[in-house]
């Protein structure tokens, strides 16, 4: 295993393709005179859309490319009923159907499954390297209140994750947690001082191979006493962040062995210093995790006011993209035999074979924006419709003419996994996400 340490503020340029797009972290914190987000929909705005499956009721599409919906599904013991989560005519919530669809499969608790493989074996970690003190937590809701999931890790009231555009709200005061960290004040206040959170998480987000909307993290947090750090020689933060770095390091080898990676220095509301780990994988560098030593606010406001922490976010999917060489992010979510036969139980060295690959079908579209649009509206539209079958969203160009007209043209990649799928029945999808973009996104087709 290679670890370079990259010392400079970012070692890449933002476009770098499979660097996820910066959540939480930044290069610096946001400016306080950069707008706020609206928080409530106005109705004036093209806006979300709680569900696009009534795209097309003139051209019904000859095969469904979403699942049938359950109406009722249950975490951790809480029963959690559709209406609870998509409200279409309510226009504080923008949860759509297919994403209340992925609510209660808790894949990170298979254990047959690659991201409960991965849970597993990260477990086995922490388990041997601190004898079991790290308490976890795998069952705890998604639906979390805006408190938990921003204002308990001080996010900025102006933070971009808190828009409309990024989260999934159930209303003004109720989001499906964008991060594991939701969970973290509350632990504290409830006094555990090793802690491990693992669960779905929701974004608004793009469509390629390393980005999904529903995904599943893995929060670690750890409390140091002052007795831990006095006579290291070290301050507190710096001690608490080379135990962490340690610490990550080591569940790099005992997952990986051999890897290159390397750590980026980065902003997050919640941490200082703050750091990503990125991984080389297909012929790029691949962020998995976030990081950093806990800012004091949050462990003095949850009665731990002496001591110093660390705590991490892991992408699962990214994690368990590069053990088990899965290339889509999309293949977690299939049911398909011959994806779910590949993986068993406690193996963790397995490699996935692909048992398929049928061509993409490229669609492009192009429209002349407006002041309101944005690319994670875009894909909320595209998968609204295509479902799975949408792998990626690009955008190939932009300009603006000299009326101040901004045209962008998008590149739509469609596959299945699973099959080949028709002209027509690619016709049909790109047809109807023409008129859904238009009438949703309030967009001048060219
Ligand atoms: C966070 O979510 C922070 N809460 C992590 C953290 C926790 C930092 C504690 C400090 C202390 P970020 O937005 O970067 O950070 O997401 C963490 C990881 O989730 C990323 O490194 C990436 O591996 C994964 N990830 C982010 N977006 C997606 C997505 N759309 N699909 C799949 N994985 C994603
Ligand atoms: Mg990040």
């Amino acid at each position: 295993m290679l670890i370079r340490r990259i010392t400079c503020a970012r070692a890449l340029p933002l476009s770098i393709p499979m660097a996820t797009s910066p959540l939480f972290s930044h290069l610096k914190p946001p400016s306080p005179s950069s707008p706020l987000p609206p928080r409530v929909l106005s109705s004036s705005r093209s806006f979300p859309f709680s569900s696009l499956a009534s795209a097309s009721p003139s051209k019904p599409s000859s095969k469904r490319a979403n699942p049938p919906i359950a109406a009722l599904v249950e975490v951790g013991g809480v029963k959690i009923a559709k209406d609870d989560v998509v409200r279409e005519s309510d226009p504080t919530n923008n949860v759509p159907d297919n994403i209340f669809s992925k609510i209660g499969l808790q894949l990170h608790r298979r254990d047959n499954h690659p991201i409960g493989i991965l849970k597993n074996a990260i477990y086995d970690y922490f388990d041997t390297s601190y004898s079991s003190k790290f308490v976890k937590f795998d069952d705890l809701c998604p639906i979390v209140s805006v408190q938990q999931n921003f204002d308990e890790v001080l996010v900025p009231a102006d933070h971009v994750s808190r828009s409309y555009n990024d989260t999934y709200y159930v209303n003004a005061d109720t989001v499906l947690r964008c991060h594991t960290s939701a969970h973290q004040a509350e632990l504290l206040r409830d006094g555990h001082s090793y802690f491990l959170v693992t669960g779905d998480v929701y974004r608004r987000d793009s469509i390629d191979s390393t980005h999904y909307p529903v995904f599943h993290q893995m929060e670690g947090v750890r409390v140091f006493s002052p007795d831990e750090w006095e006579g290291s020689g070290a301050d507190a933060p710096s001690y608490a962040a080379m135990d962490l770095k340690k610490c990550l390091e080591g569940l790099a080898r005992h997952l990986f062995g051999a890897v290159e990676m390397r750590w980026v220095d980065t902003y997050f509301p919640f941490t200082n210093p703050s750091f990503e780990l990125e991984i080389y994988f297909q012929e790029r560098w691949m962020e998995v995790l976030g990081c950093g030593v806990t800012e004091q606010e949050i462990l003095s406001r949850n009665g731990r006011k002496d001591c110093v922490a660390w705590a991490f976010g892991l992408g699962l999917e990214r994690l368990a993209m590069v053990l088990f060489d899965i290339p889509d992010i999309r293949l977690f979510w299939s049911t398909n035999q011959r994806f779910t036969s590949q993986f068993s139980e406690g193996k963790l060295g397995v490699k996935f074979k692909p048992f398929s690959k049928f061509p993409p079908c490229y669609k492009d579209i192009s429209f002349w924006i407006t002041d309101s649009f944005t690319e994670n509206n875009l894909c909320e539209v595209v998968r609204g419709i295509a479902g799975d079958l949408a792998e990626e969203v690009k955008l190939i160009d932009n300009f603006t003419n000299k009326k101040g007209m901004t045209s962008h043209c998008y590149r739509i990649a469609f596959r299945s996994m699973e099959r080949s799928l028709t002209d027509d029945e690619i016709n049909q999808l790109q047809w109807n996400v023409r008129e859904a973009v238009q009438n949703k996104l309030h967009v001048t087709l060219r």
